[in-house]
């Protein structure tokens, strides 16, 4: 069977919960990377059981998550807490994996319009939801299989004036959406590792109530 790996669940409500589960009833082992922030809480749920009924697969049997692994898409330097220390981490449970999923997305200054947005806002939105996926995928290249995939979520408002999407999350999108093609030519030459990215519709999830989607 595949192994994945999902960056970027920290409850049921959002993208990485259900492409984990999808990814369980089509046979795969889940391992999840959880924000630091977020990790007690969501593991503590987990164990007591309060996601049992949204765990709940195709056949009746409920997903397994193997693994959650504290992780941080900001910090990827030495100094910090490094994403070779997760990698490092998985590679010694695991030793590889098969498919990379990156779920996740931050602008603190979502709610601003473009115009208004401080450069400290524009480049948080850059760093958390464009650049943390050049550092993921980059990390995780070394323990990925041949043949493998890895895969983000979008939003059209890269594309097209998506008023309330501002703080430069539209652009994090535009740059997110343009990696994707130069990863997929450089992943896929060098480890046959596929990238692509979905242009996700509406979900109601912690992230897009906090932006008041
Ligand atoms: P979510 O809250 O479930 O997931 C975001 C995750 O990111 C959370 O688990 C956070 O803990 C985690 N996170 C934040 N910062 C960091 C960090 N520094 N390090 C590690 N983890 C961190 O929300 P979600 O499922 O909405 O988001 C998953 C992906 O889907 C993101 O890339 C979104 O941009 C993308 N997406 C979501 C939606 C949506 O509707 N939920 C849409 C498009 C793309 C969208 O916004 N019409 C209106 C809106 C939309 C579509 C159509």
């Amino acid at each position: 069977g595949k192994r994945a790996f999902i960056a970027g669940v920290a409850d049921d409500n959002g993208y990485g919960w259900a492409i984990a589960k999808s990814l369980a009833a089509a046979g795969a082992e889940i391992v999840v990377g959880t924000w630091v922030p977020a990790l007690n809480i969501f593991e503590s749920s987990l164990r007591r059981g309060k996601f049992d009924e949204s765990r709940v697969l195709p056949d009746g049997s409920l997903m397994e998550i193997t693994k959650v692994y504290p992780m941080d898409a900001v910090f990827d330097s030495p100094e910090d807490v490094p994403e070779d220390e997760l990698v490092e981490s998985v590679k010694q449970d695991f030793g590889s994996i098969d498919i990379l999923v990156h779920s996740l997305a931050n602008g603190p200054e979502v709610s601003k319009p473009l115009l208004e947005t401080s450069r400290y806002g524009y480049l948080a939105a850059i760093s958390a939801s464009s650049y943390s996926f050049i550092s993921l995928l980059k990390h995780f290249v070394p323990i990925m299989n041949p043949g493998g995939s890895s895969i983000s979520l979008t939003y059209i408002a890269s594309e097209r004036i998506i008023p309330g999407y501002g703080g430069g999350m539209s652009s994090a999108k535009a740059a997110l959406e343009s990696d994707t093609r130069v990863l997929a030519f450089e992943a896929g030459r060098k480890h046959k590792i596929r990238v692509n990215t979905i242009s996700a519709g509406p979900l109601r999830s912690r992230a897009a109530k906090a932006i008041g989607f």
